[in-house]
């Protein structure tokens, strides 16, 4: 076990020096996130929320921990497998990295190395176990000693073995100071984000209820959902950043941080939202964001005809599908640098990712984006289409009781219930709730800060104690009310009502 720790943390070392991204354990978990079968990476949401990441990695290791187990007795037993065997995993990492959408020509070298250190090591470890192959410094005393159980070579087989674990433990820990503070992420923290043009009308005072528990209206950028495919957070050099914008256009265009910044910035106020967020779910987040309009990109592209998709894609190859329509129509369809008056969390797509209202972040919100291909959506298709997921995906009516809460024992008596609503680019004209099946209550609506934003409702309630359902709709500005038939995440979005079981307590 501490030769192969000792492989994999060195391997990480040597990535974090060279490849960012090519370490053994990224490009294997980053594989099986593409690899990983919809089911699975549902049931890897639902069951870790936003912590999937870390239960894969946990995962990953886990295997590592069974498959250093495993070598070392069949190097015990068996010499040379041992060896072959992790030499053998080394290769496959190393040709795992290699696939990746952001592997560097160097990028097999860090698992190759894993491998080739884990090998000798394991070589060297098991060796002293062997009394007639232990240097010589031990040979002496090994014969006698093996009688009693104790040998020194068996002592010193321990020692170094919990010696090269902590090596590599130390190593692996190395690798990620090292990534936290990489020359990236200087650049990140140096950005200054000009003033916008165009600024955002002030967020009325009424668009705040201000009640405990309720989702607060615009969301904190630490309190922002986070999704995305990446094991590790790109990180992006602005200064090297540009985005290109090619295929069914009658001229390429290149951006650059720069050019980019020059422009005359817009803020708007989006409410983000996860296809896969279950109803009453927490997938979903409203942010000021300070951008540029899509549109005016690709006016300068000029689109052909015949074109009706932007594929977008980031650093790390992850590609959304959007209507080209929803990128040259009026809504704020933006590439935004800004988020809640500042630069862009690297978690949330540093320096560049896209928002577009009415849509899910799936097939529009790209993170740390590079490219903007104009083509069809015969032609193309983006990450989560052969995964399960529909090429479209306009965002759902929907709305969510966020108090009174579950656990929060709640006491008979005044009280209120409330939540957010939403359907970006629409609107939410009313949010009804229903108290143990009686008659549907008008919920007083917040001032929304826009059509492109979830809005807050609430209903005062005297509870009686007891147990209660109490289950809410809304209707958009369109007058269509949100629909009671229950739909899974899979494939354009979950619907239905959310309904909230509470005990009240006298
Ligand atoms: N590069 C990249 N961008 C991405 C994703 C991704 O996996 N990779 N996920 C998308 C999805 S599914 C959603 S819901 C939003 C989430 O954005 P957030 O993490 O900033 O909340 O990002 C979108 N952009
Ligand atoms: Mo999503």
């Amino acid at each position: 076990m501490g030769a192969v720790a000792l492989g994999a943390g060195l391997g990480e070392l040597l990535a974090a020096i060279f490849a960012p991204a090519s370490g053994p354990f990224v490009a294997v978990g980053g594989t099986l996130i593409d690899l990983a079968p919809p089911w699975a990476k549902d049931t890897a949401i639902a069951l870790f929320g936003t912590a999937d990441k870390v239960a894969l990695v946990a995962g990953i290791a886990l295997v590592v921990l069974l498959l250093a187990a495993f070598a070392g007795w069949l190097e015990a037993r068996y010499p040379p497998w041992g060896r072959v065997v992790v030499l053998a995993f080394g290769a496959v990492g190393a040709a795992v990295a290699m696939t990746r959408p952001d592997a560097g020509a160097l990028s097999w070298l860090p698992s190759a190395f894993a491998g080739v250190v884990g090998a000798l090591a394991l070589w060297g470890l098991i060796r002293m176990l062997r009394p007639g192959d232990v240097p010589s410094r031990f040979a002496a005393s090994t014969t006698e000693n093996a009688a009693a159980g104790n040998a020194p070579s068996r002592r010193s087989f321990l020692a170094w073995s919990a010696g090269a674990a902590a090596a590599g433990i130390l190593a692996a820990l190395a690798a990620s100071a090292m990534r936290a503070g990489d020359a990236a992420l200087t650049a990140i923290k140096a950005v200054v984000l000009p003033k916008p043009a165009e600024a955002a009308p002030p967020v009325p005072a009424t668009a705040e209820l201000g009640l405990p528990g309720l989702a607060p209206v615009i969301t904190p950028n630490d309190e922002f959902y986070r999704i995305d495919t990446a094991l590790v957070v790109p990180r992006v050099d602005p200064a090297e950043w540009s985005l290109r914008i090619h295929g069914m256009v009658s001229e390429e265009v290149t951006l650059t941080w720069d050019e980019l910044l020059d422009l005359p910035l817009e803020e708007s106020h989006t409410t983000l939202a996860c296809v896969s967020n279950e109803v009453g779910g927490t997938l979903i987040g409203n942010a000021l964001w300070l951008g540029y309009p899509v549109r005016e990109l690709l006016a300068r592209a000029r689109p052909l005809p015949e074109a009706d998709m932007v594929l977008s894609r980031s650093i790390d190859g992850f590609t959304a599908s959007t209507p080209l329509e929803a990128l040259t129509d009026d809504r704020n369809a933006i590439l935004a640098v800004g988020m809640n008056g500042e630069p862009l969390p690297s978690e949330h797509g540093f320096p560049v990712r896209m928002v577009v209202p009415g849509l899910y972040g799936y097939v529009s919100a790209t993170k740390w984006l590079t490219e903007l291909k104009v083509t069809t959506f015969a032609a193309d298709e983006a990450y989560w289409t052969p995964r399960g997921w529909s090429e479209r995906g306009p965002i759902k009516l929907q709305s969510r009781i966020d108090v009174p809460r579950k656990s929060q024992g709640l006491k008979a008596g005044e009280t209120v219930i409330a939540g957010v609503a939403w359907q970006q680019g629409v609107g939410i004209e009313a949010v009804e709730v229903q108290i143990d099946d009686g008659r549907w209550r008008q919920a007083e609506l917040a001032t929304a800060i826009s059509d492109d934003t979830w809005v807050q409702w609430s209903l005062p309630w005297t509870a009686e104690a007891g147990d209660h359902l109490l289950r809410c709709r809304a209707t958009n500005r369109a007058g269509e009310v949100q629909t009671s038939e229950r739909a899974h995440p899979a494939p354009d979005g979950a619907s239905g009502w959310h309904e909230r079981f509470i005990t009240v307590f006298e």
